[in-house]
């Protein structure tokens, strides 16, 4: 099954020292591909260093701050004499601030926008040059259930993962000519970090409410686990899906297709 080999490629997970994009490294190294990442701190950069050795993958950390445009260059730059060109580019890293718009302070709304949606922008836009140079490359956005709903307090994630499903579609639209695929992940309720809030017990040792909610809500009955992404991300990072492109492939358990259990 050669399709999903990923033998001889780079790729470049951003925010991937733990959570999702952890586990997408380590399934994307179990394919064959050279592992890089970067986070925001060098704590963080160490802890992820530390997990891919005790996986025994050899991955390549670096401290960078996936917003700042000058800082992506220069990553990419290093990225390229370390390890090679990135062929493949998982736009991992994302925050979430779960605030009522209505009191959601504009820096807050500015800070999640510039995490969830530039963010993307300015890593894939400093991959496609030498993608171009090289005919052709992958790149992995991840989206969200958000992509396609809203629900309350999390306006600005909605809009950026909104936003970010729009400039999936439109990398794929602009580049496919020059053989690039660019494609969304859309994960589910998965149990990281990220949504640990919504699963935390009550005082009682009750189930939160959210946890029972979206176990309701999807037909899975379950939250998802990181390890449920890392099939979908080799999938759209290999030959197997050089004809897809533009697409966001929901990991959800079912969520978007069920209306929900009758009370
Ligand atoms: P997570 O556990 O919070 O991890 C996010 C990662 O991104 C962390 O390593 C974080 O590093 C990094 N990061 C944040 N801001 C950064 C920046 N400016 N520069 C570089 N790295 C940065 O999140 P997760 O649950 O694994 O989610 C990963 C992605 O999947 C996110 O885009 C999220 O929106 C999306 N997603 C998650 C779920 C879910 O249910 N968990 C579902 C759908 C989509 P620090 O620790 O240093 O902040
Ligand atoms: C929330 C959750 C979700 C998940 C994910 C769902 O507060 O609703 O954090 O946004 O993170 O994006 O796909």
């Amino acid at each position: 099954m050669d399709l999903f080999s990923l033998r001889g490629r780079t790729a470049w997970i951003t925010g991937g020292s733990y959570g999702i994009g952890f586990a997408i490294g380590c399934g994307l190294a179990e394919a064959g591909a050279r592992i890089v990442f970067n986070d925001i701190s060098g704590d963080i950069v160490d802890k992820g260093l530390s997990s891919y050795q005790e996986k025994g993958i050899p991955a390549k950390g670096y401290v960078c701050d996936v917003t700042d445009e000058p800082s992506v260059q220069a990553l990419v730059k290093q990225i390229e004499q370390d390890a090679g060109p990135v062929d493949i580019l998982v736009n991992n890293a994302g925050i979430i601030r779960r605030i009522p718009m209505a009191e959601m302070p504009a820096e807050e709304w500015r800070k999640v926008i510039d995490i969830d949606l530039t963010a993307p922008f300015i890593c894939a836009k400093a991959v496609l040059p030498s993608m171009i140079r090289r005919g052709g490359g992958k790149i992995i956005n991840i989206c969200s259930m958000m992509s396609e709903l809203g629900r309350e307090t999390v306006s600005a994630y909605a809009a950026a993962k909104g936003g970010l499903k729009m400039l999936t579609r439109n990398i794929a639209s602009e580049y496919g000519s020059r053989n690039i695929q660019c494609n969304g992940i859309g994960p589910g309720y998965i149990a990281t970090p990220q949504t640990a809030p919504l699963r935390e017990k009550g005082e009682d040792g009750g189930m939160h409410p959210f946890d029972r909610f979206i176990r309701g809500r999807t037909p899975a009955a379950r939250w998802g686990t990181t390890d449920d992404l890392v099939g979908p991300a080799v999938f759209l990072a290999s030959a197997a899906s050089d004809f897809v492109n533009g697409h966001v492939l929901y990991v959800d358990g079912g969520i978007l297709a069920y209306i929900g259990k009758q009370p």
